[in-house]
């Protein structure tokens, strides 16, 4: 695995890196199959939208309690070493997620992840190519230098439009088994899947153990504040801003 390179994720706000080789991609794949699996009356959260070809599985969060391969991979080694050394200090898992893409899965609108992130300030959060992310498949982009700051938002949270327009979109493709590290103020949207492949990708996000272990009371917040809207809307929630573009499936 190569070292994070911390002077351009401090310059940028972003940075790629190679993480997995092929045996890692493979033993990934079969992980995150597995999770994928799993009932829909587990303590983990699935969560379906509705694509053109039907309802389809668009993320899994909270499976790291159920998951030991996953569990070491995101709590131990060196994806926790590299978000210490990004954040300056020891570092500690927040939350973690599988977003699946799947052929028709929707993208996401341009946001910062701050806001939906309670309890601490500063947060590293990683997306670790399951598949290959290309422009075709909903890669991210992501803009550079502003992850110093909150921007304005607008209703639901995400990034106001007349302030997205006036900023600098870089798509960033990443290879399986590449990870692509950002700040939780670094703006980034995606785009949906138009090919005929799933473009899976795991994120894990982290902070400084220093601003405490908050990952059991992130949940207990999301829970509590999905349930309140639950039902509203026509945007699936998977999120505590309205980032994902996918349709809920009625
Ligand atoms: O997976 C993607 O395409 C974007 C994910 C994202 O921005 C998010 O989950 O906050």
């Amino acid at each position: 695995m190569a070292a994070v390179p911390v002077s351009h994720f401090d310059e940028h706000g972003w940075a790629l890196v190679d993480t997995l080789d092929g045996h890692g991609v493979a033993a990934l794949r079969r992980w995150v199959d597995e999770v994928a699996s799993w009932p829909d009356d587990g303590e983990w959260l699935h969560h379906r939208e509705l694509t053109d070809h039907g309802p389809a599985l668009c993320r899994t969060e909270n499976f790291v309690p159920f998951h030991d391969d996953l569990r070491a991979l995101l709590t131990a080694g060196p994806l926790l070493e590299a978000a210490a050394a990004l954040l300056g200090e020891p570092a500690v898992l927040y939350k973690e997620k599988v977003n699946y893409k799947l052929p028709g899965g929707a993208g996401y609108a341009p946001h910062q992840d701050a806001p939906a992130y309670r309890f601490i300030e500063n947060h590293v959060s990683c997306m670790v190519a399951v598949d290959d992310a290309t422009l075709d498949n909903g890669c991210l982009e992501v803009v550079s230098g502003v992850q110093d700051r909150l921007l304005p938002t607008d209703d639901v949270g995400c990034i106001r439009a007349d302030v997205v327009d006036g900023l600098e979109w870089a798509p960033v493709e990443v290879l399986a088994g590449q990870t692509l590290w950002f700040h939780s103020r670094t703006p980034h949207r995606s785009g949906p899947n138009r090919s005929t492949a799933a473009r899976r990708a795991l994120y894990p996000t982290y902070n400084a153990l220093s601003e405490g272990d908050r990952r059991a009371d992130y949940y207990d917040q999301k829970a509590a504040e999905l349930a309140r809207t639950a039902g509203h809307g026509h945007r699936v929630p998977v999120s505590l801003i309205g980032d994902f573009q996918g349709r809920v499936v009625s």
